[in-house]
């Protein structure tokens, strides 16, 4: 049900282009920035931005994956609306794996897209960047599209827009607007924040939940994206239940990693296999279903802000429907009066999480630089991942305190977004430390953005483990297909030489006490961006640890829905 505006009617009418009226209403919203790369479409949308600069800074990158990905990062890391600009076609595409991650994260950013003059839109004249039917390709990346064709159309549909991006299930959206649109002036009222669409809480989902949950004997909790605003309620849901609380990529830090019921993937899957009831918040469950298999007798309860979502694979026993923190609330109220006598699962945990930490020792490489960064990233520090061998470790071995302080891209894993994406949390997040995690390989995607970093100071600590390879890709060639090489050896720049000749910070270090060394005191310097380059050679393979699928684990998990 959405609630009429009451308060819009109020607001005075004003003289303004239909730019002017877009970026007034991003302040009104709260904005402060905007990641943007100029163009001639643009020019109009420009003046607006010079005109508001005191209000809205804008972050220009050198190319506009960069500032796509660094409104995702800033989006991730803040929880957010976040926007960035572009010229239509090109402008468009090179912006379109960060929106296709956007899509996957649910993160809410807004693209504003410039399109060629208004009267020749879908003629193919052949207009400089024009593209056939950019609303059609637009509209397949985004859940929210619209078209300002009228500056009496701008606030209203930019209101629409970040409404979009934050109620019922976040996600990016985008507008576009012609070259001729941006600079028409018309009588405009600027369009408050609309009240997100209400949702109520289905009562009956609701105590069937907390009967299922309370009678449990082997409770688990598992955790994706959407409960990253709900740390304080999976922490005392996992208390009451004593339920282990299970997170991939996108769930980690909802519970601290130090509390032993916190556990990662393997263990998890264990968990999953002598589970009688899972609370799932905010998570596909894909790796669950598919890899997993579905044990039998096994018992649901899915939170999720998406209908759609609850019974794509397999139908629940109970799906609540909404942001899962007021969902989560009343659970915990109604819990008490169903939940069972419980013994601590602490100190089982802790000997289980032991087991696994032993068998970790197959990856020590990767295990004693993420000891080093752990030591090394305040509590709220924020880890941003790019797609790396590091990284698929990081998954499972790197322990995340706190919500939002682990960017992740979830399933959609597109190498090179982690420097731009860690840009962007970085200059969202000036108050704490960033740190991206790149390989050689998905460094040098975004590696220009180092202007960025230096022309903006953003104090972001980069960390490249150069192994001149694609060495994920290179291991499984070696290891799967007779070591038939090909594609996935690289040669790469001096990357200390590189980043001294943007003027940053740049060091080497050749081992993880070096790079400890090297962190202290790049989190100190707070002027600009610092990188670090680690050279490393071939990395043990994580990845039995991740998808396990070959191994069975009980009889009861012969079920794939
Ligand atoms: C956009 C995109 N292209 C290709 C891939 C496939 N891929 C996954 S990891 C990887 C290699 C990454 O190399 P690097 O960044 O050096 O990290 P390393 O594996 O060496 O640790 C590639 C090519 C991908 N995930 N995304
Ligand atoms: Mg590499």
């Amino acid at each position: 049900m959405t609630k009429r505006p009451k308060k819009a009617a109020t607001a005075p009418t004003e003289t303004m282009t239909a730019a002017e009226a877009v970026v007034a209403t991003l302040i009104g919203h709260g904005l402060d920035t905007i990641y943007a790369l100029p163009g001639v479409q643009n020019d109009l949308l420009f003046e607006a931005l010079f005109k508001f600069s005191d209000r809205l800074r804008t972050v220009h990158t050198r190319h506009e994956q960069g500032a796509a990905y660094m409104a995702l990062g800033a989006a991730l890391a803040t929880g957010k609306p976040q926007a960035f600009a572009v010229v239509p076609g090109p402008g468009l595409l090179n912006a379109g794996a960060a929106l296709l991650t956007a899509f996957a994260t649910n993160a809410p950013v807004l693209g504003l897209i410039g399109q060629i003059p208004d009267a020749d839109i879908g003629r193919d004249l052949g207009h400089l960047h024009e593209i056939r039917d950019q609303a059609g390709i637009i509209k397949r990346l985004v859940g929210h599209a619209e078209f300002v064709h009228k500056p009496e159309q701008a606030s209203p549909a930019t209101a629409r827009a970040l409404r979009a991006m934050r109620g019922g299930r976040p996600g990016p959206a985008a507008l576009q607007c012609a070259m001729d649109v941006w600079g028409k002036s018309g009588s405009v009222r600027l369009q408050e924040p609309l009240p997100p669409p209400a949702v109520k809480i289905d009562r009956d989902a609701l105590r069937k939940a907390a009967k299922l949950l309370g009678g449990a004997k082997r409770p688990l909790i598992i955790c994706g994206g959407g409960a990253q605003d709900c740390s304080a309620e999976v922490t005392a849901l996992s208390a009451m239940l004593q339920a282990p609380v299970l997170a991939f990529r996108r769930g980690r830090g909802v519970l601290d990693g130090r509390d032993p019921l916190s556990v990662t993937l393997p263990l998890g899957r264990d968990l999953w296999a002598e589970a009688d009831v899972v609370l799932a918040v905010g998570t596909r469950l894909l790796i669950q279903f598919r890899q997993w298999g579905l044990p039998r007798d096994l018992k649901i309860v899915r939170v999720d802000a998406d209908p759609k979502e609850h019974a794509r694979l397999h139908k629940p026993a109970a799906a609540l429907t909404g942001d899962a923190k007021p969902i989560l609330q009343s659970l915990l109220a109604d819990l008490p009066a169903h939940n069972s006598k419980r013994a601590s699962r602490k100190a089982e945990m802790r000997e289980r999480q032991a087991v696994w930490r032993k068998r970790f020792e197959k990856i020590a490489p990767q295990i004693a630089y993420l000891e080093a960064i752990r030591a090394e990233l305040p509590e709220n520090g924020i880890f941003v991942e790019d797609i790396t061998q590091m990284v698929f470790a990081a998954r499972i071995a790197y322990p995340v305190y706190k919500p939002r302080t682990y960017l992740s891209p979830g399933f959609q894993d597109p190498l090179g977004l982690g420097f731009a994406t860690a840009l962007g949390a970085q200059d969202a997040r000036r108050d704490v430390p960033v740190v991206a995690i790149c390989g050689d390989g998905g460094f040098m995607f975004t590696a220009t953005e180092m202007a960025t970093a230096m022309r903006h100071r953003i104090p972001l600590v980069t960390v490249v483990f150069n192994d001149s390879a694609y060495g994920n890709v290179r291991r499984i060639q070696k290891e799967r297909y007779g070591n038939h090489l090909i594609g996935s050896d690289l040669l790469n720049p001096d990357f200390v030489a590189f980043g001294k000749s943007f003027g940053a910070e740049a060091v080497r270090a050749r081992n993880p006490q070096d790079l400890r060394a090297a962190l202290r005191r790049a989190f100190a310097h707070r002027d600009g961006p610092t990188l670090i380059e680690v050279p490393v050679g071939e990395l043990p393979s994580p990845w039995e640890f991740i998808h396990g699928a070959e191994r069975v684990i009980s009889a009861r998990m012969r079920e794939r829905p």
